[in-house]
């Protein structure tokens, strides 16, 4: 059974090294603890409908499948005091630049949302530290009609393309579970295929 492993405020106080890790990133209130719970077909991670809630690294294990989910704290939260998110990210620079199990990520964005500097900036930050692969998980897909759907698909179709950042992107619901094999599916080749392709 999946189970939560630990929560971690700096790099020493993470667990031991064992599974391969991958990292779910993305702004505040984007659905990641949302996602993690479906993808592990229970609800581990913590929902708030307050943004901000998931403050430290907490870690999910998922023996069976062979590796963990790390949930990370939102970036782009203005309403919390910037001390905080400055405390915050050196760890989660240090985690993403220097964990040595970590296989890729999952950046997970809202699909309603437009692409902005703030994803562009955290790609780029992640290219320069390590060859990471990754998924662009757009969230909360159940909450759009047919028409819209379309347009949201032809929209990162064309953002992606452009940015060519070679980011595969799925489109998931955590409440309904829609996508997330696709998902999981991806995540299991991070295990086990080559670099630079997913
Ligand atoms: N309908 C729908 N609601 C979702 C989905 N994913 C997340 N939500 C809702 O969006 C809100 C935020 O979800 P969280 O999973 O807590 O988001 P988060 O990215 O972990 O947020 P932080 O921990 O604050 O960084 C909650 O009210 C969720 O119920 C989804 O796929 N569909
Ligand atoms: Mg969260």
């Amino acid at each position: 059974m999946p189970r939560f492993l630990q929560s971690a405020s700096s790099l020493s106080s993470c667990p031991p090294l064992a599974e391969k890790e991958i990292a779910f990133l993305g702004r505040s209130n984007a659905g990641k603890s949302t996602l993690i719970n479906g993808l592990l077909g229970q609800r581990l991670a913590k929902v708030s409908s307050k943004p901000g809630h998931t403050t430290l690294l907490n870690f999910y294990v998922d023996e069976a499948r062979g590796y963990r989910l790390v949930d990370l704290p939102g970036y782009g939260y203005a309403r919390r005091a910037q001390s905080e998110v400055e405390k915050w990210t050196p760890f989660i620079e240090e985690y993403l630049s220097g964990r040595d199990k970590l296989v890729g990520f999952v950046l997970v964005m809202d699909s309603r949302r437009d692409w902005s500097d703030d994803e562009t900036n955290l790609l780029g930050w992640m290219r320069s530290h390590r060859d990471l692969r990754g998924f662009l998980a757009l969230t909360k897909f159940d909450k759009l009609n047919q028409k819209e759907r379309h347009e949201r698909q032809k929209y990162f179709a064309k953002v992606l393309g452009e940015l060519r950042l070679g980011l595969v992107p799925c489109f998931v619901s955590g409440v309904d579970g829609e996508g997330l094999e696709e998902l999981r599916r991806g995540m299991g080749k991070l295990l086990t295929g080559p670099p630079g392709c997913v």
